[in-house]
């Protein structure tokens, strides 16, 4: 059952990066929707789980070039950072947790704060992929993850990002390089 939900959620994915400009933010929102609902319904299992749904919408807002919706999906993520239940952590989840949290509520509130600058927003969002792979390196994703790397962004340094699909959507180059990237990693 879980994985049709993920081939359906893949082929709407599939269908919106094949849509015009004009229906493709519509379309991409009712496909983070659905993604949203399958985590409540059968992926709440994972401690930090709140904090990947976050991560991966602000990721998804930036694929598609949306800086309004980064920030106002990254101020859920910066909630999410604070409301967390740190009582289900185990002991080298609590410590993995207390080196990111500050920092990544940090990069979180600056994504927020920056819609109409989509450069900056890329900027916070490269650390904060970092400090999210960390986490969830911990505590399980709970989900099929994909840690993928784009070696062009900020002249050719490179940078990395978790990904629910395989298929490479770059949130860093967005539409103007969309499946720039090599997954270097499966997490589950
Ligand atoms: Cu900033």
């Amino acid at each position: 059952m879980k994985t049709f939900i993920l081939s359906l959620t893949l082929v709407s994915i599939i269908f919106a990066a094949c849509n015009n400009d004009a229906t493709k933010n519509e379309v991409s929102d009712s496909t983070i929707t659905a993604a949203t609902t399958d985590n409540v319904t059968t992926e709440s299992k994972m401690p930090a789980d709140d904090i990947l749904a976050g991560y991966l919408k602000i990721k998804n807002a930036l694929t598609n070039d949306n800086d309004k919706e980064a920030a106002s999906t990254a101020t859920e993520l910066a909630n999410a950072l604070k409301a967390i239940d740190k009582s289900a952590f185990n002991a080298d989840q609590s410590k993995v947790f207390a080196d990111i949290e500050a920092d990544a509520i940090e990069h979180a509130e600056h994504i927020a704060s920056n819609a109409g600058n989509l450069v900056h927003q890329r900027e916070h969002f490269e650390t904060l992929s970092d400090e999210i792979y960390e986490l969830v390196k911990a505590t399980g994703a709970g989900q099929k993850l994909y840690y993928t790397n784009c070696p062009m962004y900020n002249n050719n340094k490179g940078a990395n990002w978790l990904s629910e699909t395989k298929e490479v959507k770059n949130p860093y180059l967005g539409q103007e390089m969309l499946t720039c990237g090599t997954v270097k990693e499966e997490l589950n």
